[in-house]
C-alpha cells in the first residue's frame, strides 16, 4: 500500500514537472493580451509565421521527446540485471572454408585431410583443454594459429574468442565455440556419429543477458551436458554429476588462478611468454615485429590485466598460496576416489579439464613451484602417458 502511495506521489510529483512551464507560459500570454488589438498588418503577419515555425518546432520536440524517452524506456528494460536481452541463436554453417595458413597437423589415423580445425593460442587453457580432449580420444586436427594481438585469422568470425573447432559437414564447415561446449557437443557426437553436427550444436544456444553489475554478456545453455546418452540408472547419474561438478570448477576457480600466477612480476610474464612463443612457434609462424610485439606487447598487457584479475576473483596476497590451494582441492578429490583418476581407472571429460587447463602453464615457473609445493604432478604424470 505505501509502494503504491509513493508510486501515486511520484506520479503526481512527475506530471507537476511536466503543467509548470505551460501554466507559467499562459500566465505570461494573459498579460501581454490587451496589446493585441493595436498590432500593424507587418507585425501580424510576422506573429502569425512566428506561431507557425513554433507549432513546428514543439512538433519536432515532442516528437525528439517521445522519440528519446521510448529509447530510453526499451533500453532502460533491456539492461535490468538479471534480465535477458536476446532470444536464443543458433548455429549456422559457413559455406566456404575462410582464407587461413594451416600452422600444424595432427593426425592419428591414415586420412588425407582432418575434418576438424581448431583455431587457437597454444598456450590459451581454454585452447589447451580442447587439445587434451582431441589428443585423448585421438581425433585428428588441424591447428590454426592466431596472432592474440591482430587476431587476422579469425576475422570471418563474430565469435571473438579462441577456441573455435570449424567441423566439416558434407560441402561446409559448423564453427563450435567455447571450450566446454565444443568438449560436450563433440563427447555427444562420438557417441553417435550418424546424428548431424549441426543438431548437436543447436543443442547448445548462446543467451545474452545483463548481469548483476549491469554488464552484457552472454552464456551457453546446456554446455555441461552430454546429449543422448541415458542417465537413467542412479549410480551413472551421480557419476555425471560429479563430472559436471568439477568441469564447471576448473572453468570457474581453477582458470582463474592461472594468469595472477603467470603474469606475476613483469619479468615473469616476459618469461611466461617467450614459452609461450617456443610452444607456438611463433617465429616460425610470424613475421619477426608480430612475435616481438606479441611478446612484449602481450606481457605487459597480462601483467597489467592480472592485478585486476587477482583483485576480482579474490585470489590470495600471496597468488601461489591460491594455485597450491587448488591444486590440493583437485588432489584431494582424486585420493577420495581411491583411484588413479577422478574417472576411475580412465579419465573422465573433469580429468580431461583440469589437466587441460594446467598443462596450459606448464612451462612456466608457476607450475614448477606447484609441482613442487603440492603432489599434483603424480597424477599429472599419469594423464600425460594416458594421453600421449
Ligand atoms: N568460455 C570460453 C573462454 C574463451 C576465452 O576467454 N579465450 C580467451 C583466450 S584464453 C580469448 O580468446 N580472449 C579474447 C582475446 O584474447 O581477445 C571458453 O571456454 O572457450
Amino acid at each position: 500500500m505505501m509502494a503504491l502511495r509513493l508510486a501515486i506521489r511520484g506520479n503526481l510529483n512527475f506530471s507537476c514537472l511536466i503543467t509548470r512551464p505551460v501554466v507559467f507560459r499562459m500566465n505570461q500570454l494573459n498579460r501581454f493580451k490587451h496589446f493585441d488589438n493595436r498590432e500593424s498588418p507587418i507585425s501580424k503577419q510576422k506573429k502569425q509565421e512566428g506561431s507557425i515555425l513554433r507549432t513546428m518546432a514543439n512538433g519536432i520536440a515532442i516528437g525528439v521527446a517521445i522519440g528519446i524517452g521510448y529509447y530510453y524506456f526499451t533500453d532502460f528494460e533491456k539492461k535490468l540485471p538479471g534480465s535477458i536481452v536476446n532470444t536464443p541463436t543458433t548455429v549456422s554453417k559457413i559455406q566456404k572454408l575462410p582464407e587461413i595458413k594451416i600452422t600444424r597437423e595432427v593426425h592419428y589415423h591414415n586420412e588425407e585431410k582432418a575434418d576438424f580445425i581448431l583455431f587457437q593460442y597454444p598456450t590459451c587453457p581454454f585452447c589447451c583443454k580442447v587439445r587434451a580432449f582431441l589428443d585423448y580420444f585421438k581425433i585428428s586436427y588441424n591447428i590454426v594459429e592466431v596472432d592474440p594481438m591482430l587476431k587476422q585469422q579469425i576475422s570471418w568470425s563474430s565469435y571473438k574468442k579462441v577456441p573455435i573447432l570449424l567441423v566439416k559437414l558434407g560441402d561446409g564447415y559448423i564453427p563450435l565455440t567455447d571450450s566446454t561446449m565444443i568438449i560436450s557437443a563433440m563427447t555427444t557426437y562420438l557417441k553417435d556419429p550418424s546424428v548431424n553436427i549441426q543438431d548437436i550444436a543447436n543443442y547448445y544456444p548462446s543467451v545474452s543477458f545483463v548481469d548483476t553489475d549491469g554488464k552484457r554478456k552472454s552464456e551457453i545453455m546446456n554446455k555441461y551436458f552430454i546429449m543422448n546418452h541415458e542417465e537413467s540408472i542412479k549410480d551413472k547419474q551421480l557419476k555425471f554429476d560429479d563430472e559436471r561438478k568439477w568441469r564447471k570448477w576448473s572453468d570457474e576457480v581453477l582458470v582463474h588462478s592461472l594468469s595472477p600466477n603467470a603474469y606475476r612480476s613483469l619479468p615473469e610474464a616476459i618469461d611466461s611468454f617467450k614459452w609461450f612463443s617456443v610452444v607456438g612457434q611463433w617465429e616460425k609462424n610470424f613475421p619477426l615485429w608480430e612475435t616481438i610485439l606479441m611478446i612484449y606487447g602481450g606481457a605487459f598487457m597480462m601483467w597489467i590485466i592480472s592485478k585486476k584479475l587477482k583483485k576480482k576473483y579474490k585470489l590470495k596476497d600471496d597468488v601461489r598460496q591460491s594455485l597450491y590451494d587448488d591444486c590440493n582441492i583437485w588432489m584431494n578429490e582424486v585420493k577420495k576416489k581411491g583411484e588413479t583418476f577422478m574417472g576411475g581407472k580412465k579419465p573422465n571429460l573433469a580429468d580431461l579439464a583440469v589437466y587441460g587447463i594446467l598443462s596450459s602453464i606448464e612451462g612456466c615457473m608457476a607450475f614448477e613451484d606447484a609441482c613442487k609445493k603440492t603432489d599434483i604432478n603424480i597424477w599429472y604424470s599419469n594423464m600425460k602417458a594416458a594421453i600421449n
